[in-house]
């Protein structure tokens, strides 16, 4: 064991990078000590907070795998194969997230937290500290102090600090006071709601293995099915609307307009109750560089770069951090003057990348995403991975299934989209120079095509007049009612009109 003492830091509501990041440390034969603002949350009864759900993918099971913990996490998981699209009329379309064998991972928030506080605690050189809270800490000497529930200070000194304490980190606000700090934070309109859809006979309301989607423009719900055989089901409105509904009939006319097959699921009555047990959830992302001071702090996760839950990348983002962290730790010797730098300028680009993600991906399900616009667009991208596995990968996949560097599949994406734009191009003028090189070769069989057509078709039209009209038809100056109108002139716009016909199918 090393006489140095590293402390890892944790008071806010999100211990799991802090509590995975402690295992990665103790793995190092570091000294680790945890600190959490809470109480332990293995031992509390109520256990409020943020949202219930995480959907863990690739690389967040990367980096559990990486200190032992991935079999244990995902036995508690629930696959996800596909998502499952709801239309306005109650029509399910499920859409796969990949090939066979790819799939996502529901996982519960509050059984994470302690599995991985429970795993750091097993390893001899770790000390888990609850209802720390960090006041202040020192850049220049690595001194923190800390106020305890019963109002005493503790003051505890620290070689390295890793700040792992969630978007309103209490480690940042140090960073904020120096120079050359960059930040940003932003609040969308958008609030979310969590209410509980219960099992029916014991059984999971709807098909579990999926991630139950109703894509209304601006608003959306989500399900995630949980172990208890119960979903939970996160709405998704802007705060205007959220005000706009005050009394448990108003929520259920909401439901009745939008979601009307979850109405039944949900229950009238525990819908009427759910709405209103807690306000609706503000979404915040925050962007800021760079992640260390000197070789004494770095921030990590949430409290480096808070994302909207549009990608379901947060936990995964966070955790891969830890990856890349460790894996640098490993390059440089454990030398925090080489890592922490390094770490900066490898890991903000992607960071930055996830975080632009997600919000662009709230925009674009706000500005026109309904369910068919969805299913279309999710099947494009399916159909073209299906034919060209190596050229197109969907980004979604890239993002989830894969650990290319968050702004390589950035990029990537972008080149994709002009390779299918390109394509595209290249389709219509094909088409278009075909098409003359139709007309001018073979105009003459195409003329043979034509007028036989126009004969079947007055022909087609004599039999099917009904008799009364027979005279009126006589008199009709229709080209298509006088056989012997089919002059010169116009066959060539016949010859077009075939020709786009046979093109636009
Ligand atoms: C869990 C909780 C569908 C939000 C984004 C997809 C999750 C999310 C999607 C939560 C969507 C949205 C993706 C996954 C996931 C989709 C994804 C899990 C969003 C682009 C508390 N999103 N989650 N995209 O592709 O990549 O199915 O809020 F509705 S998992 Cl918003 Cl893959």
């Amino acid at each position: 064991m090393e006489t140095e003492t590293k402390i890892t830091l944790k008071n806010q509501p999100d211990v799991v990078v802090g509590a995975l990041n402690a295992c990665f440390f103790a793995k190092r034969g570091f000294n680790v000590h945890v600190f959490e603002s809470r109480e332990d949350i293995r031992k509390a009864k109520i256990v409020k907070g943020r949202s219930i759900n995480l959907a863990l993918s690739h690389r967040g099971r990367q980096a559990l795998k990486h200190v032992g913990m991935e079999d244990k996490i995902i036995s508690k998981g629930i696959p996800m194969h596909a998502r499952m699209i709801h239309s306005l009329s109650g029509k399910q379309s499920p859409i796969p997230y990949g090939r066979k064998g790819q799939y996502i991972l529901s996982v519960d928030r509050a059984n994470l937290n302690k599995e991985l506080l429970s795993e750091a605690e097993t390893y001899p050189n770790t000390t888990l500290n609850f209802e720390h809270k960090l006041q202040d800490w020192s850049a220049d000497t690595g001194l923190m102090t800390f106020s305890r529930s019963d109002g005493s200070k503790d003051q505890i000194h620290a070689d390295l600090i890793v700040g792992c304490d969630g978007a309103f980190s209490a480690t940042r606000k140090q960073f904020l006071r120096r120079s050359r700090f960059n930040y940003s934070q932003t609040y969308i309109p958008h609030g979310y709601m969590e209410l509980t859809m219960p099992p029916v006979n014991g059984e999971f309301a709807m098909k579990p293995n999926y991630l139950h989607i109703w894509p209304r423009n601006t608003f959306m719900m989500i399900a995630l099915p949980n172990l208890d055989k119960t979903f939970t089901c996160t709405l998704f409105m802007p705060f205007e609307d959220f005000e706009k509904i005050t009394t448990g009939d108003e929520v259920i006319q909401f439901f009745q307009s939008y979601f009307p097959d979850t109405i039944p699921l949900i229950g009238v009555e525990a819908l009427k109750k759910d709405y209103f047990r807690l306000p609706a959830q503000a979404m915040v992302s925050v962007k800021c560089s760079p992640y260390h001071i000197g070789d004494k702090c770095v921030l990590m996760g949430d409290a480096a770069h808070a994302v909207v839950p549009f990608y379901g990348q947060g936990m995964n983002a966070g955790f891969e951090d830890c990856i890349v962290f460790d894996e640098l730790m490993e390059q440089f010797n454990e030398d925090f003057c080489a890592v922490l730098p390094e770490y900066t300028r490898v890991r903000v680009p992607d960071d930055h990348a996830i975080a632009d993600l997600a919000m662009y991906n709230y925009v674009e399900m706000r500005a026109h995403v309904n369910s068919k616009w969805f299913l279309f667009r999710k099947y494009v991208d399916n159909v073209l991975h299906f034919f060209l596995p190596k050229t197109i990968i969907p980004l979604y996949t890239m993002v989830t299934f894969t650990r290319i560097p968050y702004h390589h599949a950035v990029e990537r994406w972008h080149w994709q989209n002009k390779v299918i734009n390109y394509g595209l191009l290249l389709s219509a003028v094909g088409a278009v120079l075909g098409g003359s090189y139709l007309l001018t070769k073979h105009s003459q069989q195409v003329n043979n095509l034509a007028v036989p057509a126009e004969k079947m078709w007055t022909r087609l039209k004599r039999k099917h007049r009904p008799v009364y009209s027979r005279t009126i038809q006589t008199c009709s100056v229709a080209p298509e009612c006088n056989e012997n109108s089919s002059g010169g002139e116009k066959r060539p716009i016949h010859k077009c009109a075939y020709i786009l016909s046979w093109l636009t199918g």
